[in-house]
C-alpha cells in the first residue's frame, strides 16, 4: 500500500494507524521539518524535525505515539519509548480521599468525580478563592536532555483556568512549559512537549494540573499521560 508518511517515507499498514493517531494528537506541535535541503534547525540528536536517511526510520516510529506498539527501549535501556510511563493517569485508584500516586494541594480540593473520559473515575479540582487547587506528581526517572510528551484530559468551563503543566528543577530554581484549557466545557486534550534540559536535576520532574484561585466552577481531569518521544 503506497501510504507514505509526513516524512514522504512507505509506511506500513500498523505505521498507518500509528500516523493517524499521531496525527489526531497534534502533528502540528512538534517542530516543523525544515525544508529540502536546509540544514536542521536543532543540533539535538535524531531530532524528528530532521528528514532522515533509514537509520531515522527509529526515530521517526518513536514519534508515532501509540500504546499498542511494542516498546522500544532506548539506547541505554532506561527508558521506554512510546509507552505511558504512568502506573494511574486516569485516577481510578483512590485511597483517603486522594487519587493514589498522586499529591493533592489541599486535603479535601481534590475530589473522586464520577464524570469521567475514560474508566470509571476522574479527579475534580474544586475552586479555591485563595490558592490555586493542585494535583501532582512526581516523575523519578532522569529525562534529562531527552524530549517528553505529557497529555491530560480536562474539562473546564472557564478560560485559561485550568492548567497542565511539567516542571522540572535546574539549580535551585523551579521550570516549567505549560498548557491552559479553553474552558469551553468540553474535555479537550492539553499537552506539553519539549525536550528537558541537560542539566535538570534528575527525579525533578512534576506533572501538575491546578485550577487558578478564584474560578468559579470545579474542573475536571482525567487520562494523563507520559512519554519519552526521542
Ligand atoms: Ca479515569
Amino acid at each position: 500500500m503506497a501510504v507514505k508518511n509526513c516524512f514522504g517515507h512507505p509506511v506500513t499498514a500498523l505505521g498507518a494507524i500509528a500516523l493517524c493517531c499521531f496525527l489526531i494528537l497534534g502533528c502540528s506541535q512538534p517542530a516543523p521539518g525544515p525544508k529540502p535541503g536546509a540544514e536542521p534547525a536543532e543540533k539535538e540528536e535524531g531530532s524528528a524535525s530532521i528528514p532522515g536517511p533509514s537509520e531515522k526510520t527509529n526515530e521517526e516510529a518513536a514519534i508515532l505515539v501509540l500504546e499498542e506498539e511494542p516498546v522500544v527501549v532506548d539506547a541505554d535501556g532506561a527508558l521506554p519509548l512510546k509507552k505511558d510511563l504512568l502506573s494511574d493517569g486516569s485516577f481510578e485508584v483512590w485511597s483517603a480521599n486522594a487519587p493514589v500516586g498522586w499529591k493533592v494541594s489541599l486535603a479535601g480540593s481534590v475530589i473522586e468525580s464520577s464524570k469521567v473520559l475514560h474508566g470509571i473515575a476522574s479527579a475534580e479540582l474544586k475552586p479555591n478563592p485563595d490558592t490555586f487547587t493542585t494535583v501532582e506528581m512526581l516523575c523519578p526517572q532522569d529525562f534529562s536532555g531527552r524530549r517528553i510528551r505529557a497529555l491530560a484530559k480536562g474539562l473546564a468551563s472557564e478560560a485559561d483556568k485550568l492548567v497542565f503543566s511539567v516542571l522540572y528543577r535546574v539549580g535551585d530554581e523551579d521550570k516549567y512549559s505549560a498548557r491552559n484549557h479553553s474552558g469551553g466545557g468540553e474535555w479537550e486534550t492539553m499537552r506539553v512537549e519539549f525536550i528537558v534540559p541537560e542539566d535538570a536535576k534528575p527525579g525533578s520532574v512534576r506533572l501538575r494540573i491546578g485550577l487558578r484561585p478564584g474560578s468559579e466552577s470545579s474542573a475536571f481531569v482525567d487520562d494523563v499521560k507520559l512519554f519519552v518521544i526521542e
